[in-house]
């Protein structure tokens, strides 16, 4: 076999006749400068026509914007950046005019006539990607940074943009290559007296690679819960104060609180920042055998918003009588929960990550509070709150920080999307194939296939490998002018 499709670089190929496009690059409406810009081979010659003469490139020049006829459009700043020295690898040309609908508008018309076409969504982007400036992780992280909801989320996809992710992955790319050279060799070559696949050296690099993908894995999976935020599940019986809980993270009244159990039958989601972590909080029905069919579907509902939560919250009333009377021995309350949590779900609960919330202590004594607090600490999977009163929700706000995992290594955190995650994940099945068969002596050919397979998948990361549906459904999620 030739080791020439090794590295199989599936870009499509840039089309002989490139058109250029032209949209506004700044978010429509009125604002004090808004920016249109132009990409591809006319740009410069259409921008000569609307403004005078560019001679210089990357130098802002004031100039006056014509229409065909003649008519002053606007007086504005025209920079031009010559390709390949430019965002999309393209001559571009800005434009910034007054942010008014009307003169962008006719700044676009204008180049239009002149040649250019209006950009799809994306398309700057796209055409970056295939003029090599900027590989599909960074591309997104430019959107990811655009789109942060919390600084440290901003700082990630940062990362992402500088090449952080690119770089782990490439690596992990030629990590693979060079196993499958090795292996792809003892195939080829099997006269040859050297026991390539029982070399202790292969054995060693495959158990490395194994360890630096799952925690390349792992960091990405960080970096995705940190951008799209971290989803967290209030789940428990009817009236402990579910509801109540959210209300007290979001600041207002979200969600109906009455003294009647089942009173919350929708999931009721909200978006939140709590120590510079972004939340998707969701409220949901009480869980019991339900009344009627509505408050059967919200119990339907709640199951499935827990299966798919990062961190679910159980939440039980510290007034029942039995968890009252374990207040003073943690690990009988500690089973106690767990006993009553596998009754309320009807089945053990998964190993997802999750914290008991006791709430309503704001009604045990004062001696009660002084024994819990005595006992719990940051650490424990147990937080003892009032949603009434606040009491205690630094310790939970800390708790979260601590599951979600981004307080201890924020700074090696990347932006991430699920996108990635599949393509990680589907790499690890295929390499922990590999090592399988590695281990138990099969043919190499077997072992090489899934190693082509893990290197196909972590060169979608980056676009090495891509297929043009992936591309276009990748760039089609970006808005017009990026
Ligand atoms: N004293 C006290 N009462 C609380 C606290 N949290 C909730 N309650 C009361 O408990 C009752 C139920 O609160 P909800 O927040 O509606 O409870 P829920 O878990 O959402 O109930 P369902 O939607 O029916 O499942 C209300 O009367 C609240 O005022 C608390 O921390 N302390
Ligand atoms: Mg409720």
């Amino acid at each position: 076999m030739s080791l020439d499709n090794l590295k199989s670089p599936l870009v499509p190929e840039v089309q002989d006749t490139v058109e250029t496009i032209v949209a506004e690059a700044t978010p429509a409406g009125r604002a004090g400068v808004s920016i249109v810009r132009l990409s591809g081979p006319a740009a410069r010659s259409i921008a000569q026509s609307v403004a005078g003469s560019i001679t210089v490139p990357r130098r802002a020049l004031l100039k006056t914007f014509h229409n065909t006829l003649g008519d002053i459009i606007d007086h504005g700043i025209v920079i031009f950046y010559e390709g390949p020295s430019s965002f999309t690898g393209e001559d571009v040309v800005e434009f910034q005019g007054h942010g008014g609908p009307m003169v962008v508008n006719a700044l676009i018309d204008q180049c239009i006539v002149l040649g250019a076409r209006p950009a799809r969504p994306g398309e700057f982007s796209e055409r970056a990607f295939l003029n090599e400036k900027m590989d599909l992780v960074q591309l997104e992280a430019v959107a990811d940074l655009i789109s942060s909801a919390s600084s440290a989320a901003a700082r990630s996809a940062l990362k992402s943009l500088s090449g952080m992710f690119s770089t782990l992955v490439n690596d992990l790319v030629e990590a693979v290559t060079r196993l499958r050279i090795y292996i792809e060799a003892a195939i080829d070559f099997p006269e040859e007296d050297i026991d390539f696949l029982g070399d202790p050296q292969v054995l060693d690099d495959m158990t490395r690679l194994e360890a630096r993908l799952s925690s390349v894995l792992d960091q990405a999976q960080q970096g995705r819960r940190l951008h799209s935020g971290f989803s967290v599940a209030l789940i428990g019986p009817p009236n402990v104060g579910k509801s109540s809980l959210m209300n007290r993270f979001s600041g207002h009244s979200t969600a109906i609180v009455t003294e009647i159990p089942g009173t919350t039958r929708d999931v009721i989601k909200e978006e939140l920042i709590i120590s510079g972590i972004s939340l998707q909080l969701f409220d949901t029905a009480g869980i019991r055998t339900a009344g009627d069919a509505i408050e059967a579907e919200g119990v339907e509902r709640t199951l499935k918003t827990l299966a798919n939560a990062d961190l679910n919250l159980f939440v039980f009333d510290v007034l029942e009588e039995d968890i009252r009377t374990s207040l003073t021995d943690l690990s009988a309350l500690d089973n106690l929960l767990s006993e009553k949590l596998h009754q309320l779900l009807g089945k053990a609960p998964s190993d997802q990550p999750a914290l008991f919330l006791l709430n309503k202590i704001d009604r045990l004594s004062k001696l009660e509070r002084a024994l819990l607090s005595n006992q719990l600490g940051p650490r424990n999977r147990l937080v003892a709150v009032s949603a009434e009163t606040g009491e205690n929700w630094a310790q939970l706000a800390e708790s979260l920080k601590r599951i979600s995992g981004v307080q201890d290594q924020s700074e090696n955190i990347f932006s991430a999307r699920a996108r990635h995650i599949l393509a990680l994940t589907e790499a690890s099945t295929h390499l922990a194939n590999a090592s399988e068969n590695l281990r138990s002596g099969q043919p190499g050919e077997l072992i090489a296939e899934d190693l082509k397979l893990t290197q196909q998948c972590l060169g979608e990361i980056t676009g090495i490998v891509s297929s043009d549906d992936l591309l276009g459904k990748i760039f089609s999620s970006f808005c017009i002018g990026k």
